[in-house]
């Protein structure tokens, strides 16, 4: 079966070395940990972006490389750099929209992909959202916050509801970035169903206490890419709405792996499409480096060896919160 899409990760020197055939079967790349893209990964002709967290435990400068095994074509359109095969579509926000406020930056990016997407009568699966000082106040509210009221605006001008199933699964995480935002989506030709967690409180329906608008992501989407594939979004140590095991990074690793295997079970028993921990692939977000070992001894033991994770530096928008996972499961071989 050919896949449509498969994850890779790998230098930008490999990026050059592959064949024609497998560039131009790449939907996307995202650099991490440089400020700007390096320049000859511009002229390839395929989305990419640079995104500054750290990693951890890779080089500066790792790629992550979007590939499929479907032809693909792509274009630019009000700010979007696109790519697409017959299942999905890899988006990327070209322009830094640093001149504005963080709220109408998100809100213009947001609709941005909105555009993309209803030219191609797709729906939007998968976004990742960098802010810079996530933290910070501007005009007396946390940039998180005016973040959140940006992307619900976008949702409410476009007359999509932002607080159902329908919305996608979601990272948000800050940094020291250069750009006020950078962000990276997929969308979808077929429609993405929204899996929540049981223990948790939908994100949408988190009270005012944690902003004057709640946050529009679904716990994670599941969607079919020949085979059913799960995108679990950046999950983090809650219980209902409130942030658990305060200052001990171990106990929030083994409480946001628990809410990953809360979502596997709902995606089986609820459509019948069945992960293990092991089949995933993590991406691990830390907000102190020195948290590495002890992370990834947690994850090994709860997992088992050899998992597939990678681990980034980076701030998660609640400052209580020390670690943050996310996970992709793409269709397994033999169902
Ligand atoms: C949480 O569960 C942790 O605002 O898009 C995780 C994933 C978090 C996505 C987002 C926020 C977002 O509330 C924070």
């Amino acid at each position: 079966m050919a896949e449509a899409l498969q994850v890779l990760r790998m230098a930008p020197e490999e990026i050059f070395q592959q064949s024609e055939e497998q560039r131009a079967r790449t939907l996307g790349i995202v650099q991490y940990g440089v400020t700007e893209v390096v320049a000859d990964l511009r002229q390839l002709g395929i989305p990419v972006i640079a995104i500054q967290l750290r990693p951890l435990a890779e080089p500066v400068g790792i790629c992550e490389v979007w590939r499929s095994q479907l032809p693909t074509q792509g274009g630019r359109m009000g700010g979007i750099h696109w790519r697409s095969n017959a299942s999905v579509t890899f988006m990327a926000v070209d322009q830094d929209p640093m001149e504005l406020p963080l709220t109408r930056a998100t809100e213009a990016s947001y609709r941005a992909l909105f555009a993309v997407m209803d030219r191609k009568k797709q729906h939007l699966l998968r976004v990742w959202n960098y802010i810079a000082d996530i933290h910070d106040d501007g005009e007396g509210l946390e940039r998180y916050r005016q973040f959140n009221i940006g992307r619900q605006q976008a949702y409410l001008a476009s007359h999509r509801s932002p607080s159902d199933e329908s919305v996608p699964a979601a990272s948000a995480l800050g940094g020291s970035e250069a750009k006020n935002l950078s962000l990276f989506a997929l969308s979808s030709r077929s429609r993405p169903i929204g899996i929540e967690n049981s223990r948790q409180i939908s994100a949408y329906h988190y009270p005012a206490e944690y902003g004057p608008r709640p946050p529009t992501f679904s716990r994670a989407s599941l969607v079919d890419l020949a085979g059913p594939a799960l995108f679990i979004s950046g999950t983090a140590s809650i219980v209902g709405h409130q942030s658990v095991h305060l200052g001990d990074c171990r106990a929030q690793t083994r409480e946001a792996l628990g809410n990953i295997q809360v979502l596997l079970d709902e995606a089986y028993r609820q459509h019948g499409a069945r992960w293990a921990l092991r089949d995933l692939q993590f991406k691990v977000y830390l907000r102190h480096r020195e948290d590495f070992s002890l992370v990834c001894a947690e994850m090994e033991r709860i997992i088992g060896a050899s998992y597939n994770g990678f681990f980034l530096q980076a701030d998660i928008c609640r400052r209580e919160l020390l670690v943050e996972i996310e996970a992709l499961a793409l269709p397994l071989d033999n169902p």
